[in-house]
């Protein structure tokens, strides 16, 4: 339902050139676009689609560490991890929000996602084996997921860019917390230090995957950077998160799991970069079109979530009705 028509950019528009020139404009001029503006539907599809797909990553991504909550090391660990965890649930929460301004309800989305046509970030298909993964996940994916948000900051959807911001600030504690855990593992015992490097092993590729597809292979980012939705393109992006999370792994003492990764003094027009090994894209695609290891498991435990809160929802609803029903005769006096 949400894959995108991109109406008014494929001629299959009902929109005239006038009214797409005309916003346009708007988008070249850095104007913020709010939900009741005119704008293209592909445009609205677009961020319904990306939104919607951003905010059920969040949701789905608290079940690989909501799984480690009740293992956590310590006290300290278990109430950073719940902190953390109950972050992510709101994130979740502002998108789904920033999504209903476009005239999509929650409800919708959630169906879309429980039924498996609504994708999330292929990163949460992966399983959280050992304590160094909740680690490596703070370090690694929120790492990659801040590299990507922060562009988002600025995106010309305003409910987004703006939800964008607070999400940074907490994903960069997120970050933070990762990266502390991976520290404490890699300057413990051998087996602690062998722990974080099983972890990174595991989990490097898939977050380079993160960032989607190579730019060639990217439907939707040349219509995206035009609109500003999208300030970098999925390859510039991963790029950046290589040439700062390389010299992390290396402070840590541990070795990133590409035999071809190597320092390149003329890449990014001469500042230097890493080039790095290829991508297993058929890996990428599997887990994408919803075959990774734990799809199954986390649609599942999506589905029995929202099975059970039923008579929460019910009991809001009730609440709210009758709430409104005793505020009226005073209202109308
Ligand atoms: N996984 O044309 P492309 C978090 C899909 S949550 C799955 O490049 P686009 C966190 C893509 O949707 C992090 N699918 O697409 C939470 C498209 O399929 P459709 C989530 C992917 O949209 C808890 C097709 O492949 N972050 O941080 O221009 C704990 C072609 O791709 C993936 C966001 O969602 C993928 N990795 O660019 C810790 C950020 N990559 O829709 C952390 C917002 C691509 O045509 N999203 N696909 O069926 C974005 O920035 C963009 O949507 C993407 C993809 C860069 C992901």
């Amino acid at each position: 339902m949400y894959s995108q028509g991109l109406i008014g950019a494929d001629g299959r528009s009902t929109e005239t050139p006038e009214f797409l020139e005309a916003f346009q404009r708007r988008i070249d001029a850095e104007e913020k676009i709010e939900p009741n503006d005119p704008m293209p539907e592909g445009y609205r599809r677009t961020l319904v689609r990306q939104i919607g797909q951003h905010a059920h990553s969040e949701i789905v991504g608290m079940l690989p560490e909501g799984n480690w909550i009740s293992r956590a090391p310590s006290l300290k660990r278990k109430a950073a991890l719940l902190a953390k965890v109950q972050d992510e649930g709101g994130h979740g929460l502002y998108l789904y929000s920033a999504a209903e301004t476009l005239g999509v309800s929650r409800e919708e989305m959630t169906e879309e996602l429980h039924s498996g046509k609504a994708k999330y970030s292929s990163i949460f298909n992966y399983p959280t084996l050992s304590w160094a993964d909740i680690g490596v996940i703070g370090w690694l994916v929120d790492g990659a997921a801040i590299m990507n948000q922060i562009p988002l900051c600025r995106c010309s959807f305003g409910p987004y860019a703006r939800a964008m911001i607070r999400v940074c600030k907490e994903e960069s504690f997120h970050q933070r917390q990762g990266y502390e855990i991976v520290m404490t593992l890699a300057r413990g015992t051998p087996e602690q230090k062998e722990m974080a490097q099983d972890a990174l092993n595991r989990w490097w590729w898939p977050s380079l995957m993160m960032f989607g597809p190579h730019d060639a292979d990217s439907q939707h980012s040349d219509q995206s950077m035009k609109w500003k939705i999208k300030r970098f393109t999925n390859d510039q992006l991963r790029q950046q998160f290589i040439d700062a999370t390389v010299p992390q792994a290396e402070y840590l003492g541990l070795t990133v799991p590409d035999p071809d990764l190597a320092w390149n003094p003329e890449k990014n027009a001469g500042k230097g970069g890493y080039d790095h090994g290829p991508i297993d894209w058929d890996e990428f695609w599997r887990v994408v079109k919803g075959h990774g290891p734990m799809a199954r498991d986390r649609i599942r435990d999506r589905r029995r979530a929202w099975d059970k809160g039923a008579w929460v929802r019910e009991a809001a609803r009730a609440h709210a009705a009758k709430r409104a029903a005793r505020a009226r005769p005073i209202a109308a006096e």
